[in-house]
C-alpha cells in the first residue's frame, strides 16, 4: 500500500553508503558546463536543478534525506530542510509562489466563500502542517474531543471515507480540543488514532490554536465540520453535528484543481517510475 517507507530506507541506505555525501559522480567531464549532464545523479538535468535551483553537485540540496527529485516529483521544497514527505504521504499539489499566495489570502476567516486563513501545527508524525501546504486539495476539518460520543461515532467511518477520495485530492485534518473530560485540555491523538485506525493528520489542539478559526465566538458544539475548496475558500462553515458533507465534499473533488506554474522535467515520466512513486492527479 505504501511505498514511501521503502524508498526512504533506500535512499538512507544510499545515503549511509556513500558517506552522506552527493552520489558519486563516475564521469569526471559530465560537470555542470553541461545542461544535459546529471553528475549528482539525483536524475534532474543541470539545466533543470538551474531552472529550480538546486545544487546539480549534490543529490539532496537541503540535506533532508530526500533526494531534489523525489522532493520535486511530489511538490515538496528541496531547498528546504523543514519542508519533506510527510511520513502520512497526505496528499499534495503543486504550491503556489508565494507572490501568488499573498494576493490569494485577502478576505477573513468564518465567512463562507472567503479564504481560509493560514496556520500550523504539528501532527502525530512531528510534522509541521502548514494548511496552505495543501492549497489544490478539498480539506475537511473535523473538530472533535475525546470525551464527545457524537465525534466518536463520526471517527469510526472517517478512515474509510478518507481512504476513498485522498488520491483524488483529499484531505482531513482532526483537530483534538480535550481528552476524556470535557475543559481537560490535555488530548492525546495516539489514543484517537488507535481508537479509530486514523492514518490522517491528528492535530492534539487543546488551545484551539486552529480550531479557533472554524467556530463562531461563544458557541462550541463539537463536532463542527468545516469544507475548505481547492482554491482554499471555505465552502461549508461549523456544519456542528451529524456527519461531514459527503455530498459537497464529492462535487467539489470533481472539479479541476486550480492552475500552478510548477513545470516538469521533461524525464518526469522515468523519474515518476525509477523511484516508485505515483504521478499526482495534478502532473501534465
Ligand atoms: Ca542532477
Ligand atoms: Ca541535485
Ligand atoms: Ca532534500
Ligand atoms: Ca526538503
Amino acid at each position: 500500500m505504501s511505498h514511501r517507507p521503502a524508498l526512504a530506507l533506500l535512499l538512507v541506505a544510499l545515503f549511509v553508503g556513500s558517506g552522506c555525501n552527493a552520489l558519486p559522480n563516475s564521469d569526471p567531464n559530465d560537470g555542470v558546463s553541461n545542461p544535459d549532464g546529471d553528475p549528482d545523479e539525483d536524475g534532474l538535468t543541470n539545466a533543470f536543478e538551474e531552472s529550480i535551483r538546486t545544487d546539480p553537485e549534490l543529490a539532496d540540496t537541503d540535506g533532508d534525506g530526500y533526494s531534489d527529485a523525489e522532493e520535486y516529483l511530489t511538490y515538496f521544497s528541496p531547498r528546504n530542510e523543514e519542508d519533506f514527505p510527510y511520513e502520512g504521504e497526505y496528499p499534495r499539489g503543486p504550491l503556489m509562489s508565494q507572490a501568488d499566495w499573498e494576493t490569494y489570502t485577502e478576505g477573513s476567516d468564518w465567512i463562507e466563500g472567503a479564504i481560509s486563513s493560514g496556520w500550523k501545527v504539528t501532527d502525530q508524525h512531528g510534522a509541521e502542517i502548514k494548511l496552505k501546504r495543501f492549497f489544490g486539495s478539498v480539506i475537511l476539518i473535523d473538530v472533535a474531543a475525546e470525551w464527545c460520543g457524537p465525534c466518536r461515532t463520526a471517527a469510526v467511518t472517517l478512515e474509510e471515507e478518507y481512504d476513498q477520495r485522498k488520491d483524488d485530492g483529499f484531505v482531513v485534518i482532526q483537530l483534538l480540543l480535550d481528552g476524556y473530560q470535557m475543559g481537560d485540555r490535555n488530548p492525546d491523538g495516539d489514543r484517537w488514532r488507535d481508537d479509530f485506525g486514523l492514518t490522517l493528520p491528528v492535530i492534539e489542539d487543546g488551545d484551539a490554536h486552529a480550531a479557533q478559526h472554524y467556530v463562531p465566538a461563544g458557541s462550541f458544539a463539537i463536532p463542527n465540520f468545516t469544507v475548505i475548496d481547492r482554491e482554499h475558500k471555505i465552502r461549508s462553515w461549523y456544519q456542528a453535528g451529524g456527519s461531514p458533507p459527503w455530498g459537497l465534499i464529492d462535487s467539489l473533488l470533481a472539479e479541476e484543481p486550480p492552475e500552478v506554474d510548477y513545470p516538469m522535467p521533461d524525464n518526469a515520466d522515468e523519474l515518476y517510475e525509477a523511484l516508485g512513486l505515483e504521478p499526482g492527479r495534478w502532473v501534465q
